[in-house]
């Protein structure tokens, strides 16, 4: 997969160095660009930015550096790729969303600063590529440099062969499946006792049936706790006589 991400702070992206991802870089699987705006400005201080037409607060990046950046991107590749704008009036980054991205031959990401980017360049490539307007939470940040980092390590660590093992994101929180509708329950490892506390038993039975019963009831447990929105969204034939009794 190649990425293309044009930024005004391209160290803000260097944790993309680091990790599942720097390591699947290293491997050759992730092809990562990154780019610094300022690049395709031609006037001395290379500006990026200006006032809003109609007034009020803060900056608009203008269109002009961004159509150029763009537009050589584009004509460095084969086909066509996917644009994913991230903004905070985007539609949610949600796990269906980075295994339909990870699915692409080819992303390009345009994080923004201030308060975001000339409408105009968001029509223009919307003409020509499939562009996503994406947000990855309900809270405003300075800029898109975070949730590029966010999304391209969800979308990396499905990517194949990046995850050491490949069962390893079948059971993830929101992943579709058996657990579907649940958030992953509380995991153990050695030693079997630590500051007094022990392991749930069951975990040492040896059996298979009780321990996926057991792990199916943690799971809901932590989701009726925690986000009770997804049992209201879910499916009620994913719950069975026993979940309706936690
Ligand atoms: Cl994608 N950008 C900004 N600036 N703030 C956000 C966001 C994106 N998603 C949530 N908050």
């Amino acid at each position: 997969m190649r990425l293309d991400i044009v930024t005004i702070f391209p160290e803000y992206l260097e944790p993309l160095n680091v990790s599942l991802v720097g390591k699947a870089r290293a491997r050759g699987q992730l092809d990562v660009r990154i780019h610094d705006l300022r690049e395709w400005t031609h006037d001395k201080h290379h500006t990026v930015d200006d006032t809003p037409y109609g007034g009020g607060p803060g900056m608009v990046m203008k269109p002009e550096p961004w159509g150029e950046a763009l537009d050589e991107i584009l004509a460095s590749g084969d086909g066509r790729p996917v644009m994913v704008v991230p903004t905070p009036s985007g539609a949610p980054f949600t796990q269906q969303l980075a295994v339909e991205l990870s699915e692409a031959p080819w992303l390009v990401f345009t994080p923004a600063r201030y308060e975001g980017i000339d409408r105009r360049v968001i029509e223009e490539y919307g003409d020509r590529l499939d562009v996503r307007e994406v947000s990855i939470g309900d809270y405003v940040l300075a800029g898109g440099e975070a949730p590029v980092l966010v999304m391209v390590e969800a979308i990396a660590r499905l990517l194949p062969g990046v995850l050491g093992n490949a069962a390893s994101h079948q059971d993830d929180s929101f992943a579709p499946g058996a657990m579907a509708d649940l958030l992953e329950g509380p995991v153990y490892t050695k030693p079997p006792e630590w500051r007094g506390r022990t392991i749930p038993e069951v975990l040492l039975s040896g059996h298979h049936g009780k321990i996926a019963r057991w792990r199916r009831d943690e799971a809901f447990r932590r989701t009726d706790r925690n986000r009770p929105d997804l049992i209201e969204r879910a499916d009620p034939a994913a719950f069975d006589k026993k979940d309706r009794e936690i």
